[in-house]
């Protein structure tokens, strides 16, 4: 029998919840009145209304602010989009390598060097299709008007595979200039454990792609050297607290076991050794949730919400949130807020459950705002804005 979570979860109470749409439903308003939603101490969260403020995206996937406040935004069939003084541009910019949309495949992540300002580079994850198969990649590419110049693809994840799933990506840079990228284990869970394949791992490249002198395989015949942490299933969130550096990441379990970390260098977070989750349709799978060597998750949601996007909060809009990690979720169709003690998960709350449906990426904007991408045919940019 699969041992219990050990957090619960679901002890969340939902709360009181108006929904508004005023003028002609081009403003939708959701307000929440403070009712106490969890037993944390940051749990009064105020109100907010949902405004969106972009429209017309095909499939959304990866956000990222510019220097001034305008976006890029990748949609997965292979587009780059930007959003300029509040306006999407008809024309998705020029440059982006050939991508593959091939199942849960396509452009996925989308970040900006740590230094954008001086050299304008933009890295971007996304699928691509070789002789044997298909994996995850990262190109870099200069920005320009007209769109990206001098487009290198600096890391391929081996082996390529047909499979159309568990491809990540997000990428996270640290304050030494290192770019993690998470890769999932391409429906072979097997990836995971085996130090050989880049699939199933949190790789650590230099912004140019090449290996770090200090990375924990580096030297180890039987390992890949980009390899920073292993033992993931599909992660799909990432990011960097700015103020201790750590980096939380969060992963898709099976049916049940979506796990929140913090990764660490060499760690191996268990899959499929150990896990929440079981097989779809029921059954065991691996050893049990624990196991001696291997990262015991900091949260686990069971049942699965199917977390996409994560953001460590600190901006001034929301003082409440501060310091806080917020996430969207695809198939529970939310945007879910956990308040933190230190590296510690102390509770969690959940909004606009099913209002926007599948949410694919959570940013803190320049101005401190919360924004979210919704995965659908006519995706949206919602922004997240205090009542008061
Ligand atoms: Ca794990």
């Amino acid at each position: 029998m699969r041992p219990g979570p050990r957090s619960q979860v679901n002890s969340f109470e939902w709360p009181a919840f108006v929904f508004a749409l005023a003028t002609m439903g081009v403003f939708l308003v959701a307000c929440f009145a403070g009712a106490s939603k969890t037993a944390d101490a940051s749990g009064a969260n105020g109100e907010f209304r949902v405004v969106p403020i972009v429209e017309g995206l095909e499939r959304p996937w990866g956000l990222a602010f510019l220097p001034g406040g305008d976006m890029l935004i990748t949609e997965k069939a292979g587009r780059l989009r930007r959003v300029s003084g509040g306006k999407l541009l008809d024309e998705p910019l020029e440059g982006v390598p050939v991508i593959a949309d091939h199942g849960q495949g396509g452009l996925l992540d989308v970040v900006l060097h740590p230094d954008f300002e001086s050299n304008r580079l933009v890295y971007l994850s996304f699928a691509a299709k070789g002789a044997d198969g298909y994996g995850t990649e990262v190109a870099r590419g200069v920005l320009r008007d007209a769109g990206l110049e001098d487009v290198q693809v600096i890391f391929r994840a081996l082996p390529k595979t047909g499979s159309g799933h568990h491809f990540g990506s997000r990428m996270v840079f640290d304050d030494e200039g290192h770019l993690f990228v998470s890769v999932g284990d391409r429906g072979n869970r097997e990836n995971s454990q085996d130090l050989t394949t880049h699939n199933g791992s949190v790789l650590r490249l230099n912004a140019d792609g090449t290996v770090p002198e200090d990375n924990p395989f580096v030297g180890n015949p039987d390992a890949k050297p980009e390899i920073y942490s292993f033992g993931h299933r599909n992660p799909q969130g990432m990011t960097r607290d700015p103020s201790t550096g750590r980096i939380w990441i969060h992963e898709h379990g099976p049916q049940g076991g979506d796990e929140i970390n913090v990764i660490a260098a060499g760690a191996n977070f268990g899959w499929p050794v150990v896990t929440f989750g079981e097989e779809y349709g029921g059954g065991a799978i691996g050893e049990g949730n624990k196991k001696d060597g291997m990262v015991d998750p900091l949260w686990v949601w069971v049942p699965s919400i199917a977390p996409s996007g994560l953001a460590f909060y600190s901006g001034d809009r929301f003082k409440q949130w501060q310091g806080s990690l917020i996430g969207g979720a695809l198939k529970s169709r939310l945007m879910f807020r956990l308040s933190l003690d230190n590296a510690k998960v102390t509770g969690e709350e959940r909004f606009l459950s099913g209002d926007f449906g599948r949410i694919r990426d959570v940013r803190q904007g320049p101005d401190g705002y919360v924004y979210l991408l919704t995965d659908a045919r006519n995706g949206a940019v919602l922004r997240l804005e205090p009542m008061n």
